[in-house]
């Protein structure tokens, strides 16, 4: 994997650049959509290149290895083949997934014991074998296993917590360096930085991380309810002990205008659940502000979802006819909902990427912000 950057702002810590990876080009600062079980709920991959023309998904090695296991993965030729999607892929470790989905979770030394949340069996997640998972997705960035601790946690175990990170991490590094890409491409490894919302515990572990010289750096463990001004605090002081050359990844994160906000610190991708399941729950956000699609106002509003995007979707089909659909429970809905706000979140990061490119970029974002938390 290779990463260049192309411009970095004057007035912030914003940057521009491309990560080459075997399966294509991600120009930064990128959001990637969740495809947590090889599929982002209610969008085909044709429409995901066509409509929203996403770069690069993510998937979750909890769910896939769960469901349909490595086993098919394996025969298919990884994920890429299995779903037909040829761009990259990004695996996230299951390190989150196991503490927010899983039943009986233990954390020990050697990894997590849990319970499957789909039918109860037992299973065991260790740094090693989770490298070996994601070997086997063939996913083009893997994930480091971590614990991400909720929010508030005491010091005291904010701190064994990173600590148990990083012994993880070193235990993924081995072994992520020990062993071979299963399907001749390269892959790179990504570790995650913990710490809560400790600004030493923080340092440290950014420091930690650095050291690991990856290809590509995420911080872990913000976003889980801490007040947004903290998470941009946490998020700004990882990313001075980052190294400046390598991408930085911040980790489920977040509203429009926490990306623009990520991105003025230093962040260069991103990735959330929020613009594919709020968009199941009927809340858009376009470039006019957020709508709650249900709301009988827009019942005869017959102008287009968004005439601002350069999305097919979003500019075909009217107000009127989606709230419509949502009322009717049609799950045509549900997907109109879920490409329109994948197509204003990629449509966002690549007026970023300009505005940074333009030199303006605080101006932009500052502009925006209020324009993007407006309710209609
Ligand atoms: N660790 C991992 N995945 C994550 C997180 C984390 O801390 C978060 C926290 N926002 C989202 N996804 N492995």
């Amino acid at each position: 994997m290779q990463f260049q950057l192309h411009t970095t702002d004057t007035a912030s810590a914003a940057r521009a650049g491309t990560i080459t990876t075997a399966h294509g080009v991600i120009e930064t600062p990128i959001f990637m959509p969740v495809g947590t079980v090889g599929s982002v709920k209610g969008v085909s991959q044709q429409q995901l290149k066509d409509e929203v023309d996403a770069q690069i998904i993510l998937g979750n090695t909890y769910h896939l290895y769960l469901r349909p296991g490595t086993g098919i993965l394996e025969q298919a030729g990884g994920l890429h083949k299995f779903n037909g999607w040829d761009r990259p892929i990004l695996t996230d470790s299951g390190g989150y997934q196991v503490f927010s989905l899983a039943a009986n979770r233990k954390i020990k030394e050697e990894g997590v014991v849990f319970q499957s949340h789909i039918d109860g069996s037992r299973h065991l997640f260790t740094p090693e074998n989770v490298m070996d998972t994601q070997r086997t997705i063939g996913a083009d960035i893997i994930m480091a296993f971590d614990e991400c601790p909720p929010y508030p946690s005491e010091y005291g175990y904010a701190k064994t917590s990173m600590e148990l990170t990083h012994r993880w991490l070193a235990r993924c590094v081995q072994h992520f360096n020990s062993t071979e890409p299963k399907y001749g491409y390269e892959q790179s490894l990504f570790p995650i930085v913990q710490g809560s919302t400790y600004k030493d515990l923080r340092r440290a572990s950014a420091e930690f991380v650095a050291g690991m010289e990856c290809d590509g750096n995420a911080i872990g463990g913000l976003s889980v309810g801490e007040p947004e001004e903290m998470m941009y605090e946490m998020c700004a002081h990882c990313c001075e002990f980052l190294p400046a050359d390598k991408p930085r990844y911040l980790m489920g994160v977040g509203t429009p205008w926490n990306i623009l906000e990520n991105i003025a610190l230093g962040i260069d991708m991103f990735d959330c659940v929020m613009p594919t399941r709020n968009g199941r729950n009927g809340m858009l956000f376009t470039t006019q502000g957020v709508i709650n699609i249900r709301n009988k106002k827009w019942a005869d509003d017959l102008s287009p979802i968004d005439q601002g995007l350069d999305c097919a979707t979003s500019r075909f089909y009217t107000k009127a006819y989606l709230r419509h659909l949502f009322i009717s429970s049609e799950i045509l809905g549900l997907t109109i909902a879920s490409i329109h706000n994948l197509a204003f979140y990629l449509h966002l990061v690549r007026q970023a990427r300009q505005h940074i490119l333009a030199g303006d970029y605080t101006t932009w974002k500052n502009s925006m912000i209020p324009i993007l938390k407006q309710r209609l």
